[in-house]
């Protein structure tokens, strides 16, 4: 047997060998076939003596058991964004604020890094084992992805050599290369599946499976570009020496990463990148500089979850000409109308497009676009594809003007535009099937009352075929009619009962939000959820108690009044609830605003978040943000430099809480 052991261990030390060869130094020693003898061999030992499997073996990648939902995993050091330049003076700008601020002159020394498209994580490290890994979240907690990751061949299940930190968290980029994007969608199409958009998209899903054994299955890789918790061990000075060390342990980092001396050095390297961003095997949108010194990005510090020693110099949104050949209107939830344009397909920032939105007609007209117009259109990122301008250079001469419809497309009733306002709507409400299609799609969103696999395709055939008219009719599908569906198969159906059924337990505040009354989005959702005890409460309300309630105003208020007046929307509640809706209020609510009735005051410069956000924070967990302290304050949350407030709130006795203190408030701590 110690035989044996021995042998696994010389297995598993040489895979991780020639696993770090292959891919960090892009350097193998053995050929491929070698490769696979020696895993197979691990594999074959490991069959037999299946107590002799640990986690970390090069074998125990394949995914394990599907998750019910994720955990969420704080991060002791915030998972910081990047600031955006997106012109050669905004670079400028950039290094003149590094140079101000640490007082010197004198080129800086800066590393210069790809910015790929993908998601960033983090991954932790103890005694040198993977132990956790996140996805970045908001930046201070994000969701437990360690079996996914587990699944990325790149991603070491151990780090290499003897010389590490106790603790470690390395953090980087997760991707799908060109190669493999192309070769899932290639699958897909022949399976007849959905496609992924683009790259990124697809690595999110990928990355976001509850079953890790799909993330095992998808084309995944990474590159490390940071660290965050280290213990028991001092790290170099140098941003770029650091990587190094990280490489050293296995993490891969991007080959294009490159010292330089001054800013010119960083725009003469996203202009050579830039002219070599199709040819790379990976999606990028833009470079990232880096100030390289430790010790100086500590002086520069951060600004609003941002560093201020670095920055992403983003390449510009790709502009493609291309004909409309149609115009069509989309119809909202709200019946809002939306021009959308039909192009003749072009491939652009990553995905080929065929529509582009007009936004509204006013839009139309300031543009002047017409049908059969030739019209440069852009797509960045997730960013809904439009129209840019017009090319009015040997325009066409049969182009055609594009007409507001009289009539709904969809339902035919009457179109309303109300003077001064940009937007159409369709005067027929739920009766359009457009409008209740959206509103279906809407009531189960995420955010709202959260049915899982209730999608786009499967709500245009259940209004289609007059399976559900009203949000109520959901609740009394049945598993027949469900499996009766084009692409449903048994399991579907009941998949979807399922979902319908775990739906049905939600809160009062989440209810609200997702009857998709006018103005009321979920901060809205959450005060009334607080400020009243029943549904029916909310029937017999008037316009001015309302108003009593934070942020709504006259109009909210006329919205909410005339959706709950409407006896139609009052037989559709009564008929949710009596579906078996069980709405848990009070805790759940209170757990969501969790600081209501409480009033802060904010002084002084915060390092991690600008005041705006830091309000907006307490804002949306149900505090008040109060200009100066009084008897009436409840906190004081002090930054850098803060001045008389501060000492008001000393001789009132209030308690005063430092960043630290009030990020802990914010993530629940308290
Ligand atoms: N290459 C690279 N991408 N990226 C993204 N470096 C890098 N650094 C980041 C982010 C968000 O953040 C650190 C500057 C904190």
């Amino acid at each position: 047997m110690k035989q044996i052991r021995l042998v696994v261990k010389q297995l598993r030390d040489s895979i991780n060998e020639h696993n770090y060869r292959y891919h960090v130094q892009a350097n193998p020693t053995i050929s491929d076939t070698e490769f696979d003898v020696l895993f197979k061999k691990l594999q074959e030992i490991e069959r037999a003596h299946p107590e002799l499997i640990t986690r970390d073996s090069p074998t125990q990648r394949v995914g394990a058991k599907p998750l019910k939902e994720f955990a969420e995993v704080r991060h002791d050091i915030p998972m910081l964004s990047l600031d955006n330049g997106f012109t050669d003076s905004d670079v400028l700008a950039f290094d003149q604020r590094v140079h101000d601020r640490l007082a010197i002159s004198g080129e800086i020394e800066y590393v210069c890094e790809p910015k790929l498209d993908g998601l960033a994580v983090s991954i932790r490290y103890e005694q040198g084992q993977l132990v956790c890994a996140a996805t970045r979240g908001d930046g201070m907690s994000g969701e437990d992805v360690t079996e996914n990751i587990r699944t990325i061949p790149t991603v070491p299940l151990h780090l290499r050599g003897n010389f590490f930190p106790a603790v470690l968290e390395v953090r980087g980029e997760v991707y799908m290369p060109k190669k493999g994007f192309l070769e899932l969608n290639t699958r897909a199409e022949a399976k007849g599946e959905k496609q992924f958009v683009n790259p990124r998209n697809a690595a999110a899903g990928s990355l976001r499976q509850l079953d890790s054994r799909i993330t095992a299955s998808r084309p995944l890789a990474i590159f490390f570009y940071g660290i965050g918790v280290v213990e028991g061990m001092t790290l170099p000075d140098t941003h770029y020496e650091t990587l190094l060390f990280i490489k050293e342990l296995g993490c891969l980092i991007n080959h294009e990463i490159q010292v330089v001396k001054g800013i010119n050095q960083c725009l003469a390297y996203y202009e050579k990148l830039g002219q070599r961003r199709i040819t790379l095997p990976y999606e990028i949108d833009g470079v990232v500089y880096k100030v390289n010194s430790f010790k100086q990005q500590t002086t520069l510090g951060f600004v609003s979850r941002a560093p201020r020693w670095a920055l992403a110099h983003k390449f510009p949104a790709e502009e493609i000409q291309t004909i409309i050949t149609d115009v069509e209107f989309q119809v909202g939830r709200t019946g809002a109308l939306t021009p959308v344009a039909r192009l003749r397909p072009v491939f652009v920032g990553g995905a080929t497009i065929s529509n582009a939105t007009l936004h509204n007609m006013d839009e139309v007209k300031r543009k002047d676009i017409h049908i059969g117009d030739r019209v440069l259109v852009r797509r960045a990122g997730d960013v809904i594809p439009e129209v840019v301008s017009v090319i009015t250079k040997n325009r066409p001469k049969n182009i055609k003007a594009i007409q507001l419809p009289i009539h709904c497309p969809v339902c035919h009733a009457k179109i309303e535009q109300i003077k001064g306002e940009a937007i159409a709507r369709c005067t027929s409400g739920l009766f359009c099937p457009a409008q209740r299609k959206e509103a279906i799609k809407h009531f189960a969103s995420r955010r709202a009352m959260d049915i899982e696999g209730l999608g786009d395709k499967l709500v245009d055939q259940l209004v289609d075929q007059h399976l559900v008219t009203t949000l109520a009719d959901l609740y009394s599908l049945t598993f027949t009619q469900l499996a009766g569906l084009e692409r449903m198969a048994e399991k579907s159906a009941q998949n979807m009962l399922d979902a319908l059924e775990k739906s049905k337990t939600s809160t009062f505040s989440r209810f609200l939000y997702s009857l998709g009354i006018r103005e009321v989005g979920e901060a809205t959702a959450k005060q009334l959820a607080m400020h009243f005890d029943h549904l029916s409460d909310l029937y017999k309300v008037t316009e001015e108690e309302l108003q009593t309630i934070p942020d709504i105003g006259p109009i909210v208020a006329k919205h909410i009044t005339s959706f709950f007046s409407d006896k139609h929307n009052r037989s559709v509640i009564d008929k949710l609830i009596a579906s078996g809706i069980v709405l848990q209020k009070n805790k759940k609510d209170r757990q969501l605003l969790p600081f209501i009735g409480k009033t802060f005051v904010l002084t002084g410069t915060l390092q991690s978040l600008t005041r705006l956000e830091a309000k907006e924070k307490l804002e949306n967990l149900g505090a008040k943000v109060a200009g100066s302290v009084s008897n009436k304050t409840h906190f004081v949350v002090a930054g850098e430099d803060a001045g008389s407030k501060l000492k008001k709130a000393e001789e009132l006795n209030i308690p005063i809480l430092n960043e630290s203190a009030f990020l802990a408030m914010l993530s629940g701590q308290y």
